[in-house]
């Protein structure tokens, strides 16, 4: 596949703690890395997000007493699920695995960074209307095709990737360059709706 200038490499939350012994291990989550190294020198432009809690965010399960990881609570923007304590803000955990190139990101975007709300997408945070300015920068620098990778694929991937295609951009998710947590059929639920929203699902073999 030839890359262009308005192409756009979206790596989202390659960091320690969605990796093997991080506080919400993703399986496999380091396995991204050299996938993701390899075609990020191929991309002229590179984003990556960053997951980056207080430590009394609303989502983190030790927030709330009686509440276990991976229960939900509904919120005023709807359904949450309570993850254990994770990419706390300055913490190691927080920190991209130390192997993932990260030269060649014009932008870091964070989120999550507020205590009442979580933010699963790049674009908007999960009300689905407070923007994180990605969106903003994507269409200043006049972007077109968003290619996604990282984790996790059925949450900030799937997030991301929707908010993408809603707005209007090409989208495809390299799936091999993604892992997943699969909670109660999270993975299935991202799948069925990358083909309902005209996402491509592609392997990273197609850059190489
Ligand atoms: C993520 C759950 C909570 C992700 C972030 O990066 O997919 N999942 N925070
Ligand atoms: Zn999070």
């Amino acid at each position: 596949m030839k890359i262009s200038d308005r192409d756009v490499l979206l790596v989202i939350d390659v960091q320690n703690d969605f990796c093997t012994d991080g506080a919400l291990a993703v399986p496999g989550g380091e396995k991204v890395v050299p996938a993701i190294n390899r075609i990020a020198q191929k991309f002229a432009n590179v984003v990556l997000t960053q997951d980056w809690h207080p430590a009394d965010h609303v989502s983190f399960a030790p927030n709330h007493a009686g509440k276990k990881p991976f229960q939900t609570i509904e919120l005023n923007y709807g359904t949450q699920v309570l993850w254990p304590s994770h990419c706390v803000q300055g913490t190691p955990g927080a920190e991209f695995h130390a192997e993932l190139d990260v030269t060649r990101a014009s932008l870091v975007v964070r989120k999550g960074f507020r205590r009442g709300i979580d933010s699963y997408s790049a674009l908007f945070e999960n009300d689905h209307r407070t923007p994180t300015g990605l969106l903003g920068y994507l269409r200043e620098r006049e972007l077109k095709t968003i290619f996604v990778a990282g984790l996790a694929l059925d949450f900030c991937v799937r997030f991301s990737a929707e908010d993408a295609r809603k707005a209007g951009f090409e989208v495809a998710v390299i799936e091999d360059a993604c892992r997943g947590i699969d909670l109660d059929g999270s993975m299935a639920a991202a799948h069925r709706s990358f083909g309902e929203l005209g996402i491509s699902v592609i392997s990273f073999e197609a850059f190489l």
